[in-house]
């Protein structure tokens, strides 16, 4: 059975039809933009013999594309998928909260109407980007800073901010806007929790005074097809970060993460199972001197399977790389 949602990687921009949005990643030189949304992730890309990639979701389904809200977007009967970028200088005045506070916080307001508008009212899984994600500023580092935005604009959209949360990643780049792409549904995505791991929603005030909005994986259901999203996954054991300094412990024990996700997911999935050497990974190293340490070590844990390495910074400053990853099932009709 052919699936309806695929996603393909190419070194130059997809235009055969059938595009239903996706990301570019690489350096901000020349890239081309295509026509369909895609998410600009400028991250220096590691060992890939092109200077970008163009990650794109094709579906075999009917789309249709718009612009509302600012977020370009395309859509089937029953997915959409969105790109926006918020301009923090925009927010110079918001009162009482940082321009990036306040940009976060409209970012997801602004989708969430628009999926309301389109009647897929179901988040999977966001990718959010900004840039210098652990700086300080006015007493709060960057991160906790979208983490507040966020989860006022969940709780001020009537959509909880425990349990029922996309999958999720919040990666920093050197530069550019607040930066989010999302997938969302007409059926809700089952979340998946990992047993070693207090879920971010619950993660105490020690590490910002909200907690992260995301599970750590969402099953989500298109017609026929079951898609796994795994969340960014770090060197998190309960809420602290375990081997700091330690890149190849960390890459060790980001993927014994993910494996009990996958065991966890694998409890509820409605496939056969998912394995861990047949998922597409992306993996954002903060240090560009340690990928071919995170290189080697994940060979030697998942084989052959399609890994994307890109330079980039994680939302803890002794977390020294994350990893995410997805696949996609049919289903028996
Ligand atoms: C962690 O487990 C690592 O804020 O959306 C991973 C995935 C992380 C998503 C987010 C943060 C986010 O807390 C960081």
């Amino acid at each position: 059975m052919s699936l309806q949602f695929v996603s393909s990687l190419s070194a130059v921009p997809r235009e055969t039809g059938g595009e239903f949005g996706g990301a570019l990643l690489g350096e901000p030189a020349n890239g081309a933009v295509p026509a369909w949304p895609a998410q600009r992730i400028f991250a220096p890309m590691l060992g890939s013999t092109t200077p970008f990639l163009y990650e794109t979701w094709l579906t075999t389904l009917p789309v249709q594309a718009g612009r509302d809200e600012e977020i370009d977007w395309r859509r089937t009967d029953g997915v959409l998928y969105g790109v926006l970028e918020m301009d923090e200088s925009d927010f110079l005045g918001a009162p009482d909260c940082s321009p990036l506070q306040a940009a976060s916080a409209e970012a997801y307001r602004r989708i969430f109407r628009l999926l309301d508008a389109q009647g897929i009212p179901h988040l999977w899984r966001v990718w959010n980007y900004l840039a210098d994600i652990n700086l300080e500023t006015g007493g709060l580092e960057r991160y906790r800073q979208f983490n507040i935005g966020r989860q006022d604009a969940f709780l001020g959209s009537h959509r909880g901010a425990t349990g029922n949360v996309p999958a999720a990643c919040a990666i920093g780049l050197a530069g550019g806007s607040l930066n989010i792409a999302f997938m969302a549904g007409i059926t809700p995505a089952v979340p998946v929790e990992n047993p070693r791991q207090v879920s971010a929603y619950n993660y105490p005030t020690d590490y910002g005074p909200r907690s992260p909005t995301f599970s750590r994986a969402a099953l989500v259901y298109p017609a026929e097809q079951e898609i796994l999203f795994i969340s960014g996954t770090a060197s998190i054991v309960g809420h602290q970060t375990v081997h700091p300094g330690d890149v190849v412990g960390q890459c060790r024990e980001s993927m014994a993460n993910i494996a009990a996700v996958v065991d966890a997911a694998n409890r509820r999935c409605r496939s056969p199972v998912f394995s861990l050497h047949a998922l597409c990974y992306r993996v954002y190293v903060r240090h560009a001197g340690d990928f071919h340490k995170v290189r080697d070590t994940l060979q030697s844990l998942v084989g052959e399977a399609e890994v994307v390495y890109v330079q980039a910074d994680i939302c803890r400053h002794d977390l020294l790389l994350e990893i995410e990853a997805f696949a996609s099932h049919a289903l028996e009709s």
